[in-house]
Parts: C-alpha cells; sequence; structure tokens
C-alpha cells in the first residue's frame, strides 16, 4: 500500500524541474511521459494488490491503505520471522513473504489470523483487522519451527509506527530490539554461559539384547510419542523409539542373527527401514512394498543375518516426513569400527590400535525439522550434551543427518579425518575441519584431542546455532583436559 502514499518513480523528475528554470520542452515532454507512464504503471500495480488483498480478505486492503493503517513486510526463513514488527494502534496488514527454503507459515497467536502455508519464494498478504495497543505473538505454525526461533512479537504502541519508520533504513528494518546491542550482548552471554544444561531424557542409549537359544540377538522396540525435553524446560510431543530421541542403539557383531520385535504405538501405520544394512528384501521395511504397514496398536518382527559391517541407522519409512523428523531415528552398527590404525595421512600417524587412546565413540545425529527441530542428539543448545576428553586421547564420531537439509559440522581446533562414508572405509582417508553431512549420509570421523580447553564443535550454518535472542541449536563443545 505504499505505493498508494509515495509512488517512487514519479516523484523522480521533480527535483529536475524546481531547479530546471529553462529546461528544453523535449526534456519536459519526456518527463511528463515518462511520468504518465510510471503513473499508469503504478496504479495497475495498486489494482493488483489491492486485488490480492481482496481475493484474501475483502475489504481489508481499504483498511490499510485509506483508513490510514500499517502494512509491514515480514520476511521468513529458517528459522526467524523478520520485519519493523511495530506499529500504532489500528489496522495492521502484513505482507508475508518465505524467503526460506523450506515451508512456513504465520498465525497471530491471539487472534488465529494465519496465512496459508507458502512453499519457498511464496508470498500472501495478511489482514489482521484492527489491534488495540499490546504485545501480539507472530509464530509459524509448522511443527519444531516457533521453537527454533520462528516466534517474534508485535509490538502495538502510540508511536509505534514511528519508530518502525525510523528503523527501517537498516537491514532489520526497524526491529526494535535491534540496536538495543547491550541486551543482544547480555542474552547472547547469558544463553552461552547456561551451557551444558541439564534436561531429562538421554538419546543413543545402547539397547539391550536377549539372547535367545539358537544365538539370536533378540531386541525390542516401541515407537510412541512421548514427551521429550529438547532445550531446559521445553518439552515436545516427540515420536520416539523407547522413549528417547535419537532412538536405542544397536551394536551387533558380523555374523549374528538379529530379530527386532516393533510395537507401535504411534497413531499412524509405521515400519523400519535399516539405513545402510544389507538385509533380505522382504526385511526391508517399506511398507506397503515389501510388508504391510504395522498398523497402530499391532506389532512386527524383523529377522536378518548382520554379514558385513555396517554404521547404519534406523528410522521408519512410511509416513517418514512425520515420524522421522519427529525423532523416530537411531544408529545400527553392525561390527568394528574401521579405524585406519597405524597409518599414515597427510604426513600425521595415527596410533595403532594398542597405542592409540580411545575416549568416545559416539553417533553424533543431526536433526532440523518437526517438533525436535536444530538438534545435535535430540537436544538443542545448552542441552546439547559436551564430550569431555583428556589430552592426548582421541575421539570418534559418527555423523548422521536425520533432517531435511545439509549441516556442514565444524570442529574448533582439532581437524577431523574423515574415514568412512556412509560406513564404507576409505582407502584414501582425509582431514577436514568441516565436514558437510547432508541428509541420509553419515560420515565417521576421528580426531586428536591434542589441547586442553572448551572447544566448540557446531554446524556452520549460522542461523542453526544463533539466533537474535542468542545461541541454541546445533552446538556443543569438546571439553579437553589437562593431561595429568
Ligand atoms: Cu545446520
Amino acid at each position: 500500500m505504499t505505493v498508494l502514499d509515495d509512488p517512487p518513480a514519479s516523484s523522480a523528475p521533480a527535483p529536475k524541474k524546481s531547479d530546471g528554470n529553462g529546461a528544453p520542452i523535449g526534456t519536459l515532454l519526456f518527463f511528463g511521459m515518462a511520468g504518465l507512464l510510471v503513473l499508469l504503471v503504478a496504479a495497475v500495480a495498486v489494482i493488483g494488490v489491492v486485488g490480492l488483498f481482496q481475493d484474501d480478505d475483502g475489504g481489508s486492503g481499504d483498511g490499510a491503505g485509506a483508513g490510514g493503517g500499517a502494512t509491514i513486510s515480514v520476511a521468513l526463513s529458517e528459522f526467524a520471522i523478520d520485519g519493523a514488527l511495530s506499529a500504532d494502534p489500528g489496522a495492521i496488514t502484513l505482507n508475508v513473504s518465505n524467503d526460506g527454503s523450506q515451508q512456513h507459515d504465520l498465525e497471530l497467536r491471539e487472534t488465529g489470523a494465519k496465512t496459508p502455508l507458502l512453499s519457498s519464494g511464496e508470498s500472501a498478504t495478511l489482514a489482521l483487522g484492527e489491534l488495540d495497543a499490546g504485545s501480539y505473538e507472530l509464530y509459524c505454525t509448522v511443527p519444531g519451527h516457533a521453537e527454533s526461533g520462528m516466534s517474534t512479537n508485535l509490538e502495538v504502541a502510540a508511536g509505534g509506527g514511528e519508530a518502525a519508520a525510523s528503523g527501517a533504513d537498516d537491514d532489520h528494518e526497524g526491529d526494535p530490539n535491534y540496536w538495543n546491542t547491550e541486551e543482544m550482548d547480555r542474552k547472547m552471554t547469558e544463553s552461552m554461559l547456561a551451557y551444558p544444561a541439564a534436561t531429562e531424557g538421554l538419546g543413543n542409549e545402547l539397547l539391550e539384547y536377549e539372547l535367545m537359544p539358537d544365538g539370536t540377538k533378540q531386541f525390542e522396540l516401541t515407537a510412541a510419542i512421548t514427551k521429550w525435553e529438547v532445550s531446559p524446560g521445553e518439552f515436545v510431543d516427540a515420536w520416539t523409539y523407547n522413549g528417547i530421541v535419537p532412538g536405542p542403539q544397536i551394536k551387533v557383531d558380523v555374523g549374528d542373527n538379529v530379530r527386532v520385535i516393533l510395537h507401535n504405538e504411534t497413531p499412524l501405520g509405521t515400519d523400519i527401514h535399516w539405513h545402510g544394512i544389507d538385509t533380505p528384501n522382504d526385511q526391508d521395511g517399506v511398507a506397503p512394498f515389501t510388508q504391510d504397514p504395522i498398523k497402530s496398536g499391532e506389532s512386527f518382527t524383523y529377522e536378518f543375518l548382520a554379514d558385513a559391517p555396517s554404521i547404519g541407522m534406523y528410522h521408519a519409512h512410511f509416513h517418514s516426513q512425520i515420524s522421522v523428523l519427529n525423532g523416530m531415528f537411531a544408529a545400527f552398527i553392525i561390527g568394528d569400527n574401521p579405524i585406519p590404525y597405524g597409518e599414515t595421512i597427510s604426513g600425521v600417524t595415527i596410533p595403532t590400535e594398542e597405542e592409540l587412546d580411545l575416549a568416545v565413540e559416539i553417533p553424533m545425529v543431526l536433526n532440523d525439522a518437526g517438533v525436535i527441530g536444530l538438534t545435535l542428539n535430540g537436544k538443542s543448545f545448552p542441552a546439547t550434551e559436551p564430550v569431555v576428553m583428556k589430552q592426548g586421547q582421541w575421539g570418534v564420531a559418527h555423523y548422521y543427518n536425520e533432517g531435511l537439509t545439509p549441516h556442514p559440522m565444524h570442529m574448533h581446533q582439532f581437524p577431523q579425518l574423515v574415514y568412512a562414508k556412509d560406513g564404507i572405509p576409505l582407502d584414501h582417508p582425509y582431514w577436514a575441519d568441516t565436514i558437510n553431512v547432508a541428509p541420509g549420509e553419515r560420515y565417521s570421523v576421528l580426531w586428536p584431542a591434542e589441547d586442553p580447553g572448551v572447544w566448540v564443535w557446531h554446524c556452520h550454518i549460522l542461523t542453526h546455532v544463533e539466533s537474535e535472542e542468542g545461541m541454541f541449536g546445533m552446538v556443543t563443545a569438546v571439553i579437553v583436559e589437562e593431561a595429568e
């Protein structure tokens, strides 16, 4: 609606006119014509915009334009809501664009006014009607997105519109908090010093098996919706195996006969796909091709021979975009960890198996969606677990991406030796300080804890680790204690 008040290009010739005594007639004519043209274009644009308003909500355009109400541009992205979100009391309209890569929407919690689900690049107009002074919450209703940062306030107060306009020149379009630098420094510091924060529940717990008389290792899993504390005090309805995120780790030896009994207590049909693991086709867990869906309340038994080493994972395949993103994923490891003991790689010799003091071997499961959101092993910073080691020890992590987008995982100070991709040992392992892990991929890395200190370890997509509210999401640290 700003087009109505201030047709941008039609005012451009004005300065020339005012200082132009004796401007050639041709020039005047040209500007006159150009002005007319621009006005015409502006008028068409306005008609278009009004048309849009009327499609969405008849009459709202009138309120925002003629009635002097405010129109605010709002940009959605992963995972932020940006815009000059303050206005005077009165009719308020939002022009909402999805500048992100995932689908988002925007709802005003107090009234329930909501845009449709917008795909990347789409936009919509949201008429909020007449709002009294107060603080209103705007958030994305896609599960997990508000928790990941897509929640903000619309401040309606006398003078709010001016505050927004005065800030409109900076990149943050007058976000009233943006220039409160002390407050921002405080929030960032406070959020970081909260690490490591205790929360209920720990994922990746090793799953016990029952050894059957014929040597089969029998495991039992229950899939259900359970409460999960993603970050301190923030409990979500996660879809879990045995109540934890990531689900329990299964570890077996090559040659083991494996039986897994799954009880489905989720409301949807499910199955389990053994990702990166060799199985007979009818055990691949792809309902309805290789089996019937395991309906809510039913159980199913998988059985296969663990005939080859694997750094695999297991997760639902049927309705995976709901169940997996909300927590139903876990590590499944067969056989020995293929560390290249004794090899020299780019001039660095890895100790022999006898010499190498391996402090930790951990799955590092990445997620970015569903109710779990941007997390490492089912927890968002500061609830992520630190890796504590002693100087001189080595660590191993198996990165697993169970989310929707790649995550470049960067460890400060210590180079990581990538020695297996998707569980397949590399003939030529390599050192890297940042490893980009795409959905479905696994990378196994080995690092030397050479120097004492707190060394952060995080996804290097910076909006996956920080917001204006401070640090969150995909960050943890390797804490190296001095050797005695
Ligand atoms: Cu990331």
